[in-house]
């Protein structure tokens, strides 16, 4: 049975995966969150740019300034670019690099949640409000109160809307443990539970957590956390959520593993049982992405340093329609770094 699946599973592979800019255009985005507002898809990637900074493991050298929002009235169509809808410049507490935002849309606001470090190299959570999904968004003074770490993704889920959040090394999640900042912070063991995403319901006026943040547990095929040492399969950083027939999608990069994973719970909160892979790793270290149902077919949107000749922190979007077989099971898609997918 396992064998049959395995090969249905190479059969259906595909890398028909297209970028959304020119590949020649010298504008770089990352990260793209693809959200469905109005019957039209908005995209709130991060914008790369050359900063001069030397590559490290702490991506000092994703160093972006500012975001732009781009639109497709269809994903085969052509890419509309709403120019810049937030600047670190404009944000009251920001020290620097803002690294990956989601959207969410409420009552007629938008609210765009956003990875930035404060003036004390601490990475928080913002949020920053507009009355058009293509902004220019207005920035709270100050980030969501008791958030840390990176990576924001918002799911509305009902009346309710939840932020999932967290990333490894230059992301800080290492530092934290019950939500609270360690003095000295690394990683567990390799034979102790992995460390967790996080997810907290949002309050009624979407710019506070409603709770403390909870783990988002990922668990094995014998209901075992995973481990820290399972670097092909723990979560490192991009939480994305996202609902296929009644249950809840949680998927994420595996970081130095460069994969990305998903596994599948019963509710917004979890546990989440690991699942498999969505794709195989691409070309630059980071990988990051997002899933969206538009005009009736899925879409995976993700990233990748082609265009700019492998330079990690120059990427550019793509997208590529996503496939579920019966059992509710994705088919991989082949990244472009190493396209076997077991
Ligand atoms: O774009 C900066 C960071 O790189 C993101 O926040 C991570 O997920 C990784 O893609």
């Amino acid at each position: 049975m396992e064998e049959k699946k395995t090969d249905s599973w190479k059969q259906n592979v595909s890398n028909t995966a297209r970028y959304l800019l020119p590949e020649d255009s010298g504008i770089y985005m990352a990260d793209p969150s693809a959200k469905v507002f109005n019957d039209k898809l908005y995209i709130y990637p991060s914008h790369d740019r050359e900063s001069g900074i030397a590559e490290n493991d702490n991506g000092d050298h994703f160093d972006m300034k500012d975001y732009h929002v781009f639109s497709m009235e269809d994903v085969e169509g052509t890419i509309e670019d709403h120019g810049v809808i937030l600047d670190v410049d404009h944000t009251p507490w920001a020290g620097r690099q803002l690294w990956d935002s989601d959207v969410a849309e409420k009552d007629g606001k938008y609210y765009l949640y956003f990875s930035l470090k404060d003036k004390n190299d601490i990475f928080h959570i913002g949020v920053a409000i507009a009355d058009k999904p293509e902004g220019p968004f207005v920035a709270q003074p100050a980030p969501i109160k008791g958030s840390y770490s990176i990576d924001p993704c918002v799911l509305k889920d009902g009346d309710a809307y939840y932020i999932y959040f967290g990333g490894l090394w230059g992301g800080q999640l290492q530092r934290y443990r019950n939500n609270k900042a360690q003095e000295n912070g690394v990683e567990p063991e390799n034979d102790q539970p992995a460390l967790c995403a996080k997810v907290a319901r949002l309050s009624d006026n979407m710019l506070e957590f409603a709770e403390e943040p909870r783990d988002v547990v990922i668990l094995d095929e014998k209901a075992c956390p995973l481990k820290a040492g399972d670097h092909n399969r723990r979560f490192f950083e991009a939480s994305w959520m996202h609902k296929y027939n009644d249950k809840y999608y949680f998927s994420y990069s595996t970081g130095d593993t460069h994969c990305l994973c998903y596994a599948i719970g019963d509710n917004p909160y979890g546990p989440f049982t690991y699942k498999g892979l969505i794709m195989t790793p691409v070309v630059g270290w980071t990988t990051h992405h997002s899933i969206v149902e538009f005009k009736g077919k899925w879409y995976l949107f993700h990233h990748d340093s082609v265009p700019s000749g492998g330079k990690t922190w120059l990427r550019s979007m793509k997208v590529t329609e996503l496939t579920y077989l019966p059992d509710g099971s994705i088919v991989p898609i082949k990244g472009g770094l190493n396209d076997t997918v077991s």
